[in-house]
C-alpha cells in the first residue's frame, strides 16, 4: 500500500511457473494486489494456478510456444486487465524486447530499464559498462577481439593461461581456455563456432583465466531515480556444470570491511547508472581480490539466502520500485544477521543427475524455526517433463554458519520425497563434508568431490 493506502497495482500477471511464480504470487497477496497466473497445458494442475484470483491457458507444454510466447501474454494481459507484468527468472525475465512491448501496451514490466536489461545481455557491453563505472573487472581485452592474431598479441599481453568467452554467452557456453601461445588458434575458433551455433552471434572476448576462483555475487537495488544500495553477497561457488547447487550468505570468505567496500562500489556504480529494480553483480574472487564476470538483471533463484539475513522482502522491494515507490530502507539501514544456506532440491537422481520426473507419492518437508521451503510441490503432483528439475528450494538460518549447518542437517533428515529421485541424497553428503564445513571450497570444488564418485559405497 502507498501511504493513502492505495495498492500500487492493481493486478499483477506473473509469466512464470513452479516455486518463482508462487513466491511472486504470494508478495502480492501480502500487498492486496490481484494475481493472474498464465500455465501451460501441462501446467493446468499447477499450484500456482491454484492459488491465483484468476489464471489463464496460454499454450502447449513447449516453453516456446507459452511462457515464451509474447503475444499470448500481452492478451493474458488485456484479457484480465493485468496492469503490470512480474517475470520471475528464467523465460522472459532478461529480454528487453519483452520489456518494451509491455510498456507499449500500458503495462508495467516489473524489473530494470529495458536499456539496462540490453546492457547486461552483452557481455562485452557490461563490462564496458562496469569499468566505466568503477566496478573492478577480470584483466583483458577492450572490447571484441576480431581475430586470431589479435587474440594472441592480448593474450602475450595479460599472460596465460587466458579464456575466450562469447558476448552473447554466459551460463558457460561459447568458453575455451588457452594455455599458451599453442592452444590459442583452437580455442579462439572453436569458441567462435560455438557462439555463432549456440546464440547466432560470433562476437568473443579474453580474459585472463583465473584457476580457482570462488563465485561471489553482489545483490544491489535501484529506485531508478539515482538511489541505490546493496544488501550484502552470496557464495554461490558451489556449482555442477554451470547449475548451482548450493547458495550461502553470508561468504565464509569475507569479512566484514571486504563486504562493505566492494558493497559500497556496487552501489555507488547502480545508482550512477540510474539501475531500477533488483540486481546481481556477479565476481569472482581469488587471493582477495573481486573481479566483475557479468550482471543479472532480474530476481535470481538464490534470493531467499539475502532475504533471511536482511529481513528484506525482495520481491516487494521489485514491486515497490517498478511502481514508482522508493525503497523500502536506506543503506544505513540494511543489517546483515546471521546465516542462511540454500540447497537447490532438483526431481533427478542424486548420483547420475538423470531427471525423474512423475508423481510424488508421499511429501513431507522440514519446518521449525529459521526454516523456509519454496516450492510449488504438493503430495500426488505430476512432475511433467517440458521443464527444469527444481522442485524446490530449502533455506535454513542460523544465527552463526555452525548454528545454521546442524539445522541444515536435521532438514535434510526430515525432508522426505517419495515416488521419484531427488538430489537430496547430495545435500545429506555436503553437510557432513569437512571441506564444506570449513566453507573450504572453491568453483571447482563440487565437480572434482562428483568425480570422487561419493554414491559408490
Ligand atoms: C571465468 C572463469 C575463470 N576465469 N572467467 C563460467 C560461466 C560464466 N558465468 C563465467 N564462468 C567462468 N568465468 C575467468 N576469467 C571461470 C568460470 C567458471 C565458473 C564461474 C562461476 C561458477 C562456476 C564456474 C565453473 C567453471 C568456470
Amino acid at each position: 500500500m502507498s501511504a493513502r493506502g492505495r495498492p500500487m497495482f492493481n493486478k499483477i500477471l506473473i509469466a512464470n511457473r513452479g516455486e518463482i511464480a508462487l513466491r511472486v504470487l504470494r508478495a502480492c497477496k501480502e500487498l492486496g494486489i490481484k494475481t493472474v497466473a498464465v500455465h501451460s497445458t501441462a501446467d493446468a494442475n499447477a499450484m500456482h494456478v491454484r492459488l491465483a484470483d484468476e489464471s489463464v491457458c496460454i499454450g502447449p507444454p513447449p516453453a516456446r510456444d507459452s511462457y515464451l510466447n509474447i503475444p499470448q501474454l500481452v492478451a493474458a494481459c488485456e484479457i484480465t486487465g493485468a496492469d503490470a507484468v512480474h517475470p520471475g527468472y528464467g523465460f522472459l525475465s532478461e529480454n528487453a524486447r519483452f520489456a518494451e512491448i509491455l510498456e507499449a501496451h500500458g503495462i508495467t514490466f516489473i524489473g530494470p530499464k529495458s536499456e539496462h536489461i540490453r546492457i547486461m545481455g552483452d557481455k562485452i557491453e557490461a563490462k564496458r559498462t562496469a569499468i566505466r563505472l568503477g566496478i573492478p573487472v577480470v584483466p583483458g581485452s577492450e572490447g571484441g577481439v576480431a581475430n586470431e592474431d589479435e587474440a594472441r598479441v592480448i593474450a602475450r599481453n595479460i599472460g596465460y593461461p587466458v579464456l575466450i568467452k562469447a558476448a552473447a554467452g554466459g551460463g558457460g557456453r561459447g568458453m575455451k581456455v588457452a594455455r599458451s601461445d599453442e592452444d590459442l588458434s583452437e580455442a579462439f575458433n572453436t569458441a567462435r563456432t560455438e557462439a555463432r551455433n549456440a546464440f547466432g552471434d560470433d562476437a568473443v572476448y579474453i580474459e585472463k583465466y583465473l584457476e580457482k576462483p570462488r563465485h561471489i555475487e553482489i545483490q544491489v537495488f535501484g529506485d531508478g531515480k539515482g538511489k541505490a544500495i546493496h544488501l550484502g553477497e552470496r557464495d554461490c561457488s558451489l556449482q555442477r556444470r554451470h547449475q548451482k547447487v548450493w547458495e550461502e550468505a553470508p561468504s565464509p570468505a569475507l569479512n566484514v570491511e571486504q563486504r562493505e567496500r566492494i558493497g559500497g562500489i556496487v552501489a555507488k556504480a547502480m545508482a550512477d547508472l540510474g539501475y531500477s529494480g533488483a540486481g546481481t553483480i556477479e565476481f569472482l574472487y581469488e587471493d582477495g581480490e573481486f573481479y566483475f564476470i557479468e550482471m543479472n538483471t532480474r530476481l535470481q533463484v538464490e534470493h531467499p539466502v539475502t532475504e533471511m539475513i536482511t529481513g528484506i522482502d525482495l520481491v516487494l522491494e521489485q514491486i515497490r520500485v517498478a511502481s514508482g515507490a522508493p525503497l523500502s530502507v536506506t543503506q544505513d539501514e540494511v543489517r546483515i544477521d546471521g546465516h542462511a544456506i540454500e540447497c537447490r532440491i532438483n526431481a533427478e537422481n542424486a548420483a547420475t543427475f538423470t531427471p525423474s520426473p512423475g508423481r510424488i507419492s508421499y511429501y513431507h518437508p522440514p519446518g521449525g524455526l529459521g526454516v523456509r521451503v519454496d516450492s510449488a510441490v504438493y503430495q500426488g503432483y505430476v512432475i511433467p517433463p517440458y521443464y527444469d528439475s527444481l522442485i524446490g528450494k530449502l533455506i535454513v538460518k542460523g544465527r552463526s554458519r555452525v548454528e545454521c549447518m546442524m539445522r541444515l542437517r536435521r532438514c535434510l533428515d526430515e525432508y522426505v520425497v517419495d515416488g521419484i529421485d531427488t538430489t537430496l541424497p547430495l545435500f545429506r553428503k555436503l553437510v557432513d563434508n569437512p571441506d564444506i564445513a570449513n566453507g573450504m571450497y572453491n568453483i571447482h570444488w563440487l565437480e572434482k568431490f562428483l568425480a570422487t564418485k561419493p554414491f559408490d559405497e
